[in-house]
């Protein structure tokens, strides 16, 4: 069965705009999938004070991966990429969140979908506006209502 997925994508180290480049490289390259779309590119303060600003992103993928192979490939990309793991909410190169996976709700230890903390994200919800408009998501969250509680204000759109 083939799933639809949205990946979200964070970075605020080692020129994080390339950083997203080559995740999205390598995620079209992954086995039993392809890479169905991409969002803008989209600049925000970090959540934490005292870090860089990160470039944010959202990406579409149609696979048949389980959704632990796939969160085991996307961690390969994130270490790949030069990721140390030395601190929960640190800086770092790359960070690839799984946002929705088709519409299963997954409460697993390694994995909870919808990600935990979308709804308060304007750097998830406007790019996976994009390519999700009017989505609902499998929880009976409508991602038009979640939009309307998150302001825009604070994000910076890159042209593309
Ligand atoms: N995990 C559970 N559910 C998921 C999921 N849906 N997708 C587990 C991916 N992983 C999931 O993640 C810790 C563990 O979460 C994983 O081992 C996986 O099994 P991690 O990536 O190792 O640690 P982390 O990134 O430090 O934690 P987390 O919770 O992903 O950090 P956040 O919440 O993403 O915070 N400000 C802006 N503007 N933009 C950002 O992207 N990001 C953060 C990091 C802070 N401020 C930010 C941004
Ligand atoms: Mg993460």
């Amino acid at each position: 069965m083939i799933e639809r997925v949205y990946v979200g994508l964070g970075s605020n180290l080692a020129d994080p705009a390339e950083q997203l480049r080559e995740a999205i490289k390598a995620m079209s390259l992954l086995p039993q999938s392809s890479l169905s779309g991409v969002s803008s590119f989209y600049v925000s303060d970090s959540l934490l004070p005292g870090q860089p600003r990160y470039t944010n992103a959202v990406a579409a993928l149609d696979t048949s991966l389980p959704p632990l192979t796939l969160l085991d490939a996307l961690q390969g990309i994130e270490n790949d990429q030069g990721r140390k793991r030395l601190e929960r909410w640190g800086p770092r190169t790359l960070d690839l969140d799984i946002l929705l996976f088709g519409d299963r709700l997954i409460d697993e230890p390694r994995l909870k979908v919808p990600h935990y903390q979308m709804q308060v994200r304007a750097f998830v919800l406007y790019p996976l506006a994009e390519l999700a408009p009017g989505i609902i998501l499998a929880d009976g969250r409508a991602l038009n209502d979640l939009l309307a509680q998150c302001p825009f204000e604070g994000l910076e759109r890159l042209p593309s």
